[in-house]
């Protein structure tokens, strides 16, 4: 076994680091990360009886989190609707219908306000997100302000502002950013039927720039598309299979918005609501696959029960988004949420020192 990074991870208080093994196929040990996963063998995971797969997953999360423990994040829009981008899911897409009212970028001292906010209702993360095919040069300096801002407070910072170029990465890290969120959607075959102004291969571009200049890396996808089981085993596969797992994984559900692509044309159809269990399933592949990163369970809970957001944590979801709104549609609500937390009994996860350390990688 030849062990050749530890990585602190953003689960454990910086009380656990999890050593990781690249040295081939292995069994689901626990503690054990890899990268070569096939999908065939994905696949078979998706096939397991559900019992045996959510056994496997809850172990596995149990061997490198902290069982009970879910990170608060909030999320705030700081660049509202008006998107060139075509992406079917999307209401703040400049082409969807949905009525939305595009906005410019918030300013500065707003957006420390909300983070502010945010921290006194129990946020440990504030990602912020603008509806962007790629930030602008003359937006850096105030998207900077807001990072570091933030960072001061002691809350884990995320941003997502689409496509990076290098340089916008590395000034991103030189302000102290924590995670940029970059999702890779669906598998690569259903991506160009879900949105057809970039590709794949461009989404995978910016993850390696974000990767390059060592900020954590977020990247999942909504569940719900329409996609295949076979798609949601290429996607899972796909950030399996990247040459460091994202640490942070968000998986949505699909929030249909009418007047966007997939929101009217799901409408009505048996695929308008993504079957329960199989939502649960691509979290419980999604922990067992990258055993050490972040499984967010993200759009989607206002619409889920409580008792298949309970399955999602057991299957190893460790991070939600609270407060009554993700960035321009709703969610469940910080009424909604503690009821869940008290009944389950979970646990709000406190905010972590967060440096990657890839010393012995490098
Ligand atoms: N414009 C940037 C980008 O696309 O990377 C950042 C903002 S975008 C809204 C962030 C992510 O939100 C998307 O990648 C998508 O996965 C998710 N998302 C957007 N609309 C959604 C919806 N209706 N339901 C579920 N997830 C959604
Ligand atoms: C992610 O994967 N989910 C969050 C976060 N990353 C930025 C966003 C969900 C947005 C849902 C649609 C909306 O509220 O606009
Ligand atoms: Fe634009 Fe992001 Fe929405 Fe796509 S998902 S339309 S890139 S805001």
């Amino acid at each position: 076994m030849s062990l050749d990074e530890t990585v602190s991870s953003p689960a454990k208080a910086g009380a656990q680091t999890i050593a990781r093994d690249h040295s081939g196929p292995g069994s689901a040990a626990g503690n054990e990360v890899r990268n070569d996963w096939t999908r065939e063998e994905i696949a078979a995971l998706f096939d397991l009886p559900f019992d045996d797969l959510v056994f496997q997953a809850a172990t596995i999360h149990r061997a490198n989190h902290t069982p009970g423990q879910v990170q608060l994040s909030t999320l705030l829009s700081i660049k509202t609707g008006g998107c060139p981008e075509d992406c079917g899911y999307c209401n703040q897409s400049a082409g969807a219908k949905s009525g939305l009212k595009a906005e410019k970028l918030l300013d500065v001292r707003t957006v420390l306000q909300s983070a502010a906010q945010a921290k006194d209702r129990g946020s440990s993360r504030f990602c912020m997100g603008a509806a962007w095919r790629n930030p602008k040069d003359r937006d850096m300096p105030a998207i900077i302000e807001m990072v570091q801002g933030v960072r001061q407070m002691g809350m884990e910072t995320c941003m997502t502002l689409g496509m990076l170029t290098e340089k916008q990465s590395q000034m991103l890290a030189e302000a102290g950013l924590d995670y940029y969120n970059h999702n890779i959607d669906t598998s690569p075959e259903h991506y160009e039927k879900v949105i057809t102004t970039r590709t794949f291969g461009d989404r995978l571009e910016t993850l390696e720039n974000v990767r390059n200049s060592r900020i954590n890396v977020c990247s999942g996808g909504i569940i719900g598309m329409g996609e295949t089981r076979e798609d949601r085993v290429g996607f899972v596969h796909a950030l399996a299979t990247l040459p460091r797992h994202p640490e942070s994984v968000p998986v949505n559900a699909l929030v249909p918005v009418k007047g966007t692509v997939l929101g009217d044309m799901l409408a009505d159809t048996p695929l308008a609501k993504i079957d329960d269990i199989e939502f649960v399933r691509t979290i419980a592949v999604a922990r067992i696959t990258m055993p050490a990163s972040m499984v967010r369970l993200s759009a989607g809970r206002e619409s889920m029960s409580e008792s298949t957001q309970a399955l999602c944590f057991l299957a190893g979801a460790n991070s939600i988004f609270t407060g009554d709104k993700l960035l321009t549609t709703g969610n469940a609500g910080d009424d909604a949420d503690e009821t869940l937390f008290a009944k389950l009994g979970l646990v709000p996860m406190e905010a972590e020192p967060r440096e990657i350390q890839l010393e012995a990688a490098e």
